[in-house]
């Protein structure tokens, strides 16, 4: 009786905290990959949006270095329950890349280099909800966390963010990746628990 688990209230010595149901907190930053960290020469390391309709927009190392970056802190939220709070990232914004995209998608593909996968809303990558992130705390993307860059979309469970990510591919019909095709949850929100098919 009286025993509140700190995964319920989520409190903590960072002070009154809420954390999404089923999650605890750490303070570490575990690395979780389905395979083999791929390295990418950043000289032949590109990122592409390509739309339903084929069309391929393309960004160089340099060409995303280029463009105007911001530095989210953000709580991120892992579907094998733990949650890192105010992590501090820089990248480049999707509103950003998408900007002078012409399409009539409402889903997008996410590919990385290596082959990984995982899919959600478009609008899910809009309106400052996600960035290519290429530096983490302060440093260059580490490679086991995804560098050179990955996809950081973190109201979303992290297998959403993909690391090493190489394009977006934009459909007109929801196709899913590859935790997805797996039986985890197709949208993967955190605070509504979805971590698996029915949840
Ligand atoms: N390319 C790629 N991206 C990935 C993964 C992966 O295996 N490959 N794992 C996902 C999962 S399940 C999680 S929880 C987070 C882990 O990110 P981290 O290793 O930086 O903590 O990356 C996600 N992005
Ligand atoms: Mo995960």
């Amino acid at each position: 009786m009286g025993i509140i688990s700190r995964g319920f209230h989520g409190r903590s010595r960072d002070g009154d905290v809420k954390l999404p149901p089923g999650q605890y907190l750490t303070h570490d930053f575990p690395v979780l990959s389905a395979g083999p960290t791929p390295r990418v020469p950043l000289e032949r390391w590109e990122f592409t949006v390509t739309t339903e309709a084929g069309q391929v927009h393309r960004w160089s190392w340099q060409d995303i270095l280029a463009l105007p970056s911001v530095t989210p802190t953000v709580d991120l939220h892992c579907v094998t329950k733990w949650s890192k709070l105010g992590t501090n990232w820089q990248g480049v914004s999707l509103d950003v890349l998408l900007a002078d995209v012409e399409t009539a998608a409402d889903y997008a593909l996410v590919h990385s280099y290596g082959g990984y996968t995982t899919n959600l809303p478009l609008e899910d990558l809009l309106d400052g909800q996600a960035w290519i992130a290429y530096r983490y705390d302060g440093e260059d993307l580490m490679p086991e966390h995804g560098g050179p860059a990955r996809l950081l979309v973190p109201h979303l469970y992290l297998w959403k963010s993909a690391k090493w990510v190489r394009g977006i591919q934009l459909l007109l019909e929801d196709e899913p990746g590859f935790w997805e095709t797996a039986g985890y949850h197709n949208y993967g929100d955190p605070w509504r628990e979805q971590r698996y098919q029915g949840d």
